[in-house]
């Protein structure tokens, strides 16, 4: 690995996660000047800083990995889910055989970003103190950038190590023989309490809403399978575009509401054995859209895990018996022994709707029912998704206009690209984009192939700078809030609809079709770049 110079460029990309990483070789290959700039010490956006122990991916192999062939055909996964560390070693490979690594920066922070209109630039700073000049700026910061951590009186009189899960120190961390406190129960929470539970001296687990999960049923892999599996992969890679989730395949083209129960529950029990999220993104057409529907599915899921949980007490706290949310409106996580933990003697769980948080003190966490003891807690406690990554770099626009001031009230962007009153600045992977709904290596594609495709247009038809207009980012920003109160997502509490940061406002931050958003965004292309202000 070697570290390329900072320094002016066409295109900066922040972010070495899937999308940057495939956005600079595309630009690259185009011909263009492009640099990417990077805080973390290696590529691998999300899968370098959450390094805590049990991260892994929770979509399968081919789909989780980029569909050009020269990456595919001489790379081998270890296993269907793979972890953290294989992951970075992907990246690793990645970089090597694209020869991207003289164009990168690592261990650089962007720190400002302003918009010089007399130029037609940006200007840019990192944290290093460097400054240079881009034409075009593309955060690619996916939407798990900026972590969150509740203010939570008297954490910092706590006496023992705290970290969040997406900060979790890079020379790793035993927890064997700790008490250890986890506050989250979403999929790192999941993911962590397993390893917890087999390492710690105790573990508490402290949730505010059950997470709906669903068995991962891990494999290991081998050469000889893969090699076979290989010569199904362009027809994946090609399905996952035709499908609203990124993902092998689609819902069932019918409704739960249209089969006999018989009929409902083979399906069910089907994507239930075939594992992963395909009881989510490949279950009945209406899942997300009928509560009737829903609760099919829900009730399913609730006596299924019901079966694995020893302690009957503990049933209506980890499955109740009326949804907390609709099934799949907050992101379900996968599991492995998930439910099997809280048989062990050195696993509690606390319900915090019951008994919530009162303060920290330097021997651990005080609730309501008294102390919960312990030496390391671990906030596993989300990021505020989508915006927050890109609000916390100063970026400033038109006018020294702040890209954290006009997000304040809402998300605004068009086409989930672009902010008007922010020229030639693009992001992916970003609010209003499909994002928190796709699986990421898709979504990096698709979005890269079409910004790629942009600039090139720009480029050969003489301009030199873009904007979104207002009437369009309206027009798009509401547009994405009406497909979503179609659906039941707003029925749930959760980071898609910004619920999880205190004072976000509240939103549907994803668009919810990768499918429909591909199409959209051609027609745009195919119409001149309708909705942008070309100059
Ligand atoms: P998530 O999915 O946002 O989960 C965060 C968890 O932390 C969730 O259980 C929250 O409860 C809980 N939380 C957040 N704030 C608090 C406070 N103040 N007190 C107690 N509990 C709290 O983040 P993850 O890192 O697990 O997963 C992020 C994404 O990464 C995931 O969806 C996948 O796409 C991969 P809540 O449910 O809000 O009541």
């Amino acid at each position: 690995m070697n570290n390329g110079p900072v320094g002016d460029c066409e295109a900066l990309i922040v972010g070495a996660g899937f999308s940057g990483v495939y956005l600079l070789h595309r630009l690259r290959e185009a011909g263009f000047d492009a640099r990417l700039i990077d805080a973390a010490a290696e590529p691998g956006g999300v899968w370098y800083w959450n390094c805590y122990p049990g991260a892994r991916v929770d979509s399968q192999v081919p789909i989780y990995e980029y569909s050009i062939p020269e990456l595919w055909r001489d790379w081998t996964w270890r296993e269907r889910y793979p972890g953290w560390r294989e992951l970075r070693a992907y990246f690793r490979h990645v970089c090597d055989r694209l020869s991207l690594w003289s164009h990168i920066t690592m261990g650089t922070r962007v720190a400002s970003a302003h918009w010089d209109e007399s130029e037609r630039l940006w200007r840019v700073t990192t944290d290093a103190g460097d400054m240079l000049r881009a034409r075009y700026l593309l955060p690619c910061l996916g939407f798990a950038a900026k972590a969150h951590v509740p203010e939570i009186a008297g954490l910092e009189s706590f006496a023992g190590e705290w970290h969040h899960t997406a900060h979790w120190p890079q020379r790793g961390l035993s927890m064997a023989g700790r008490k250890v406190a986890i506050i989250g129960t979403g999929a790192s929470g999941v993911q962590v309490a397993q390893e917890a539970a087999a390492e710690a001296a105790h573990v508490t687990l402290l949730q505010r809403t059950p997470i709906l999960a669903l068995p991962m049923r891990q494999e290991t892999l081998t050469i000889a399978q893969q090699e076979r599996e290989k010569l199904g992969y362009p027809a994946i890679f090609a399905a996952r575009l035709q499908t609203s989730g990124g993902f092998d395949t689609g819902s069932v083209d019918t409704s739960a509401l249209d089969v006999d129960a018989e009929a409902r529950r083979y399906l069910f029990e089907k994507q239930w054995q075939a594992g992963g999220l395909r009881f989510w993104y490949a279950n009945f057409a209406d899942l997300l859209t009928s509560e009737q529907a829903n609760r099919h599915a829900y009730d399913f899921w609730r006596d299924k895990v019901r079966a694995r949980i020893a302690d009957p007490a503990l049933h209506e706290t980890l499955a109740p018996s009326e949804p907390p949310h609709p099934f799949g409106t907050k992101r379900p996580s996968l599991e492995r022994n998930y439910y099997e933990i809280f048989a062990q003697e050195n696993v509690a769980l606390v319900d915090l709707a019951r008994t919530p948080v009162q303060r920290i003190i330097a021997e651990g966490i005080e609730t309501a029912d008294g102390l919960i003891e312990c030496d390391l807690i671990v906030f596993a406690t989300g990021f505020d998704a989508g915006r927050g990554g890109l609000m916390q770099i100063d970026i400033r626009g038109r006018n020294d206009l702040r890209l954290a001031d006009t997000w304040r009230e809402q998300v605004t962007a068009y086409l989930g690209y672009a902010v008007h009153g922010f020229p030639n600045l693009a992001y992916l992977y970003g609010p209003l984009s499909p994002s928190g709904f796709a699986n990421g290596p898709t979504a990096a594609e698709i979005q890269g192939d079409w910004v790629r495709d942009f600039l090139v247009t720009l480029r050969d038809r003489g301009f030199t700078r873009f904007e979104a207009e207002e009437d369009a980012e309206r027009e798009w920003t509401e547009g994405v809030a009406a497909i979503g109160s179609m659906t039941l997502f707003p029925r749930a509490m959760s980071w898609y609809m910004g619920d999880n940061i205190p004072g976000k406002p509240r939103q549907l931050l994803n668009y919810p079709s990768v499918i429909g958003f591909a199409k959209i965004s051609e027609d745009v292309a195919a119409d001149g770049y309708r909705g942008f202000a070309l100059a």
